[in-house]
């Protein structure tokens, strides 16, 4: 972006395009309140105010709105904004964005709103990418923890671990630069201190694997045999009448897929019954071969088998293809067993998906398999390039604890202080180049 284009005003549709109550559109740039100056009939429109009134193209009225005007630096942008609230139909927006697009606005880039609240120090780029996470969240987990990073957690987190770093690397310069009237720190404090930033690092990288499950979810694939009652299943869980149950083998001929919420986003894949028959048709291969993929694919399997008819070879071989992924044995049907029984394989819940017995069982061991962390100790939730930043970090701070273990020359080992703050600067964006943040931009929404 060039930095002409950073300076024009800039508009957007910020609710999704569809039918709802309230559409906003909103603008950004100097010329905003000169925009709505053209095209709203009459309104005298004041700072701190919310106003109300008719948006016009030319004679042609287009909707009754609600106006928010926000003056730089009080608003999103930091800019000058317009916040428009219209009846929520798409061609109601699209009309009244037309009209500020034809008065002198341009169309808003991705995510261009927030980075220009970044650039304009609104918020820092863990706070912005949070804004990101915070609209994506697969489940309300992820959004409150998105909230926490907006509220500026890790940015918090993150200045405790470099003000540490820096008041040793102070410490450190005074040595060089005033070495008869300031001491060199001792060694043992260097090793001390750079141990203990460390540890907070590792910390906050602790929860980098269940970050990763929060945000992108996993997939679960429930397959076995034909008519085990696997698409039962599938739909009870969901509480759901999703995919086709019958008594006939090989109704499931596709793979189906649904999201459920189990505090991490799941997705609940229901399979093809998987068989060796000479006689199955092209239609029912194609299925079973699909399913074969989706057990690749899968985080965890649940596997399953008819209760009622026993434990048999076909189930069995079914069993050896996926046991040695992460796995629960679904033993089903148990409604129809007249006394209990002990399941042979391990990691079995009984189950009768008819009667509606164990699924709350199989829900816990799906969440603690799926799980192998306590949600509650997700204490930072971190993207890829945030982790990816903490352990450069880490390893400059690891070459200057080996240093001072060796006692080298406190020169040296300051420069690797200097790159471990660097690295940590660009967590905050403090130091970004221009890639990188129009990489992160990118990926937002139009609007926002
Ligand atoms: N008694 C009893 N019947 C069940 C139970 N679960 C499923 N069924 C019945 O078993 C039959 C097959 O169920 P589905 O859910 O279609 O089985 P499936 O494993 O998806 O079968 P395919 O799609 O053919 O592979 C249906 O008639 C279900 O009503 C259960 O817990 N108890
Ligand atoms: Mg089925």
């Amino acid at each position: 972006m060039n930095i002409n284009q950073e300076f024009e005003t800039i508009a957007a549709i910020s609710t999704p395009l569809g039918t709802g109550g309230v559409g906003v559109i909103r603008i950004s740039g100097n010329k905003s309140f000169e925009i709505a100056g053209k095209i709203l009939d009459g309104i005298e429109l004041k700072v701190g105010r919310i106003c109300h009134g008719w948006v016009c193209d030319g004679e042609k009225k287009l909707d009754e709105v609600i106006i928010l005007p926000f003056k730089s630096p009080n608003s999103y942008t930091g800019e000058d904004v317009i916040e428009i609230q219209c009846h929520g139909g798409v061609n109601v927006v699209r009309n009244i964005l037309d009209v500020v697009l034809k008065n002198g606005a341009r169309p808003a880039e991705r995510g261009e709103f927030t980075k220009r609240a970044f650039l304009n120090k609104k918020l820092d780029l863990s706070q912005a990418e949070a804004v990101d996470d915070l609209i994506h969240s697969k489940t309300s987990e992820f959004a409150i923890q998105s909230a926490k990073n907006l509220s500026g957690v890790l940015a918090a987190k993150t200045e405790e671990i470099k003000a540490k770093i820096f008041e040793t690397a102070s410490k450190i310069v005074a040595g060089i630069d005033f070495p008869e009237d300031v001491k060199e720190p001792e060694y043992s404090y260097l090793t001390e201190s750079f141990e203990a930033s460390i540890n907070e690092i590792d910390k906050i990288l602790a929860c980098a694997k269940s970050s990763d499950i929060l945000r992108q979810g996993v997939k679960v694939a429930v397959v076995g045999r034909p008519n085990v009652g696997k698409s039962s299943l599938f739909n009870a869980l969901l509480n759901l009448d999703r995919a086709i149950v019958t008594d006939i083998a090989g109704t499931t001929r596709d793979v189906i897929k649904e999201t459920l919420d189990l505090g991490v986003a799941v997705t609940l894949i229901d399979t093809a019954g998987i068989r060796e028959d000479e006689n199955l048709d092209k239609v029912e291969e194609i299925g079973i071969e699909y399913s074969k993929q989706s057990v690749a694919d899968a985080d965890l399997v649940i596997f399953m088998y008819d209760a009622s008819a026993g434990f048999g070879k076909a189930d069995d071989e079914i069993y050896q293809i996926i046991k040695d992924k992460k796995h629960i044995v679904a033993a089903n049907k148990i409604d129809l067993l007249k006394t209990d029984f002990k399941p042979i394989l391990e990691n079995t819940v009984k189950i009768s998906t008819l009667s509606k017995t164990g699924l709350d069982e199989l829900k816990e061991k799906m969440k603690n398999i799926i799980c192998d962390f306590s949600l509650d100790d997700t204490e930072f939730i971190t993207n890829k390039r945030q982790q990816n930043c903490l352990e450069r970090c880490r390893e400059s701070l690891t070459g200057a604890l080996e240093a001072a273990k060796r006692e080298e020359l406190q020169d040296m080992i300051y420069i690797d202080l200097k790159s471990a703050m660097l690295s940590l600067d660009e967590i905050t964006g403090e130091v970004i180049n221009d890639d990188i943040l129009n990489n992160i931009f990118d990926h937002f929404c139009i609007g926002k």
